[in-house]
């Protein structure tokens, strides 16, 4: 694959990228009433997808895969990266937290840009940001280092915080995965932490994460006893997600480094997930790795 400095500008692609986003976001959201149940077929890790799933892929493939610049489009919900023809690679989670959309609570989208073929690393990442779909439709992106955060109406973006940062005092944290199968030092961790700050857990990571940026905490995705490697995919979550607290201000880790610094080696694979404020992931690699 080639750069995409190649032939086109790289900022002018993540400039149509985003766009293009924020111009679907509001059809996606509108698609979600007649699409609530289950449809008969799985993704690519085994789980049953919601019809909507299937929709608001479809809409993010065609639409961002015509992009001029955008080499390839991979997401959660298909096996193999889609050719494009020449550019760059976006990875997509196009309905993250669809399991929300029966309760009618929060979901997003989330993206990540990557400058080479897939499975890439942090290394390779040019940006990434993620759509809310909550009360209201949001934005954010992290770019150059730098987040920012939009509200999105009839597809426009209106930007209210161009340099949105994780505030120092943390008060909430939300975890994954069933407590008797969390390891033992991340229970301990959760043990030490209960009595000094207020648990949220909404089961989806794109408001979830979006709540630590808002009030300053930690949202975790463990490695379980059944699944070391946690639930969340690296490519489509980790990697941007990471990214984007990082980018705020916060600091990523897998249990053990930054999540930017994870070998890819899977387009599917997991990666245990810890984002937040720097204090609280310290605390939680101490307990990991006192195990
Ligand atoms: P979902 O399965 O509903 O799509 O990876 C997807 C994800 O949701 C995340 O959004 C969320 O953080 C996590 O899985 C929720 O998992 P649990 O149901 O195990 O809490």
């Amino acid at each position: 694959m080639s750069s995409p400095t190649a032939d086109h500008d790289s900022a002018e692609v993540l400039d149509d990228i985003f766009e293009t986003l924020a111009e679907l976001a509001p059809e996606i959201r509108d698609s979600l009433p007649g699409r609530r149940t289950k449809s008969d077929e799985v993704n690519p890790s085994g789980e049953t997808r919601m019809e909507a799933d299937a929709y608001a892929d479809e809409l993010l493939e065609e639409a961002l895969g015509g992009i001029d610049g955008v080499g390839w489009y991979a997401s959660e919900e298909q096996a193999e990266p889609i050719d494009h023809g020449e550019g760059v690679s976006v990875a997509l989670d196009p309905l993250d937290g669809s399991s929300n959309l029966k309760p009618n609570s929060p979901m997003g989208t989330i993206i990540a840009v990557y400058d080479g073929e897939l499975p890439a690393g942090g290394d390779d990442l040019l940006a990434a940001g993620f759509v809310l779909f909550g009360p209201i439709l949001t934005m954010v992106v992290a770019r150059d280092g730098r987040l920012t955060e939009s509200v999105v109406e009839n597809g426009e973006i209106d930007v209210i915080d161009d340099d949105v940062t994780i505030p120092e005092e943390p008060t909430v944290y939300g975890m994954g995965g069933r407590v008797p199968d969390w390891t033992e030092g991340f229970a301990a961790f959760i043990d030490e932490i209960e009595d000094e700050y207020k648990l949220r857990y909404g089961g989806s990571m794109v408001a979830d994460v979006n709540q630590v940026l808002t009030y300053g905490g930690i949202f975790s995705y463990p490695a379980l006893q059944s699944a070391p490697n946690g639930k969340l995919r690296l490519a489509f979550e980790g990697i941007p997600m990471a990214y984007i607290i990082e980018c705020a201000g916060g600091v990523s880790s897998d249990g053990t480094q930054s999540i930017l610094d994870v070998e890819a080696t899977d387009l599917h694979q997991r990666v245990p997930v810890h984002l937040g404020n720097e204090e609280l992931i310290d605390r939680v690699e101490a307990h990991l790795a006192d195990e």
